[in-house]
């Protein structure tokens, strides 16, 4: 591991909890010191739960470890939660939501939420190392994605605080109760704004658990809750392992669930509450088609490519692990894809120049390396860059499949890694209609320099964001969400916020 050495702050205000106070402005949300591999994370060696305001010891005494990816080193221990922790954590939620947070005016709740996103700002470079080091992803990503856009949900969802009703003009906008959160662990504190700024801004209280294998930013994020002043049971954070999700989930106090991860575990957690009249929100796996056709600009569309499966190590929900290419132009973009992944630098996530990062767990990179194994099997020929990956630590080269055809095991099925499946195509119809071959419904991307080309593509593609000459572009004012194994329900923006309240 590398060694992280403290460096000044130039925020001269500390409060008595060693932590700086919140800038009283609205700071640039991309305004970061050049060098955050450098500054001390702050970490712990054990972490606990946080509920009723309070970091507690879990009920059972049990503790399990988080591990850096990248160096197969033990980062801290994490508070085991259980069936007791859940319960104590709605009843401070419920007590929470009926007697403080959802009866205060929303432009009260704004100010914690504004509160919050300054100092998540002030601690970003702490906040970014920590989930590089939990996740594995690469710093120039938590630094330059993770931190500030979760700080942006905060932001943006403070403004919608006190101007609800606009949301539904004509109807009253009430919050739910008690809101129930699982998330996974591919975009760790991220996933935490996505989920809790909207549910809170709207006046729900939230029980949350984080994947087990990413916990760290999770109870980090609830140290920025008490230092905000947010009332207690407001947001409880739960560590622990599937079976915790399983209880928060169907537990009877959840007005509403949203759940985030697999759709195996999300049909699990679907049968578990059939027939409650919990309000439910999905955001499940994706398998999505980049689609280049031959008038693109070719160049770009390669650094597309390139973002949309490599970002993350291809651990991404909307990642472009398809690429379906015309066949006129596949030739070029094949080759132009191989002398790009030839310049990317797959090594130590800390280092801001790495490209590619740690794979989450050594389960993940098993997987991975499974799926390798069928496509090479299923007949697709496997090409990857020379690169000399770390001796310790869990790590893929980029991975580019050809020769692969609608029916292979790597074109249909989640593979979630740094492996692209290439696949031609003719005519536009024939494009539509591979890119719509699918269980999954959560994301596409389109190529080409006609504009009628992309709203054709747009309309016919049946995907919950299409995007146009990018990829992997996110906003919290622009809703995110699936179709069919995708999930339903969606994340941001003004329909996100529908779907954290009812309309009376
Ligand atoms: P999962 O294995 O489904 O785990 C997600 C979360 O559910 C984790 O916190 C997990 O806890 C918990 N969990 C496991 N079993 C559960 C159960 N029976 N009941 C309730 N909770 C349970 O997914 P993952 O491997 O963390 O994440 C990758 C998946 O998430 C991919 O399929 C990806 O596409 C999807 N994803 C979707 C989106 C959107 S927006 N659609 C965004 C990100 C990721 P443990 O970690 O303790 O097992």
């Amino acid at each position: 591991m590398p060694t992280l050495t403290a460096k000044k702050s130039k925020r001269p205000p500390v409060r008595a909890s060693g932590r700086a106070a919140p800038a009283l402005i609205f700071g640039d949300l991309w305004e970061f010191d050049p060098a955050p591999e450098t500054a001390d994370p702050k970490l712990k060696a054990r972490y606990e739960l946080f509920i009723d305001g309070q970091f507690v010891a879990p009920a059972s005494g049990n503790y399990f470890d988080t591990v850096n990816p990248a160096t197969e080193q033990k980062i801290a221990e994490m508070a085991l939660g259980g069936a007791a922790d859940v319960d104590a954590a709605y009843r401070a939620a419920d007590k929470a939501q009926k007697t403080v947070w959802g009866k205060l005016p929303g432009r009260e709740r704004a100010k914690y939420l504004y509160r919050i996103a300054r100092l998540l700002q002030d601690r970003a470079r702490e906040f970014a190392i920590a989930e590089t080091m939990d996740n594995g992803k690469p710093i120039k990503e938590t630094r330059d994605f993770d931190v500030p856009m979760a700080a942006a949900h905060f932001f943006y969802h403070a403004g919608w605080a006190d101007k609800l009703e606009y949301i539904a003009p004509g109807r009253r906008v009430a919050p739910l109760g008690v809101v129930g959160q699982v998330i996974p662990w591919n975009f760790p504190l991220l996933m935490m704004a996505w989920k809790i700024a909207p549910a809170i801004a709207m006046g729900n209280c939230v029980v949350i658990k984080p994947a087990t294998n990413t916990p760290l930013n999770a109870i980090k994020l609830a140290e920025i809750f008490q230092d905000a002043g947010l009332p207690p049971g407001v947001v409880n954070v739960i560590t622990g392992p599937g079976s915790t999700g399983g209880l928060i989930m169907a537990h009877p106090t959840a007005a509403k669930i949203a759940f985030t991860g697999s759709t195996e575990v999300g049909k699990v957690i679907l049968r578990s509450v059939a027939g409650s009249d919990k309000k439910m929100t999905m955001e499940l796996g994706g398998k999505a088609a980049n689609i280049v056709f031959d008038d693109a600009p070719l160049d770009q569309a390669v650094e597309g490519i390139v973002n949309g499966i490599f970002f993350n190590q291809g651990q991404v929900c909307c990642a472009g692990s398809r690429l379906l290419v015309q066949e006129s132009v596949a030739e070029r973009v094949v080759a132009k894809l191989k002398n790009r992944l030839r310049a990317l630098r797959v090594g130590n996530p800390l280092d801001k120049n790495t490209d590619v990062g740690a794979i989450v767990s050594r389960g993940q990179l098993d997987s991975i390396r499974s799926y390798l194994d069928i496509g090479v099997k299923e007949g697709a020929e496997l090409w990857q860059p020379p690169c000399r990956l770390p001796a310790k630590g869990f790590y893929m080269p980029p991975t580019i499949f050809t020769g692969v055809s609608q029916s292979h095991r790597i074109a249909r099925e989640e593979i979630f890694g740094p492996v692209l499946a290439i696949i031609p195509f003719r005519t536009v119809e024939e494009a539509i209609e591979k890119a719509n071959n699918t269980p999954y419904g959560l994301s596409a991307g389109v190529w080409t320099d006609k504009g009628s080309r992309i709203l054709k593509m747009s309309t016919e593609l049946k995907a919950g964001v299409v995007w146009a000459n990018t990829f992997n572009q996110f906003d919290p004012t622009s809703p995110f969400g699936g179709y069919k194994e995708s999930g339903f329900g969606r994340e941001g923006g003004r329909q996100g916020l529908l779907d954290y309240c009812k309309l009376v």
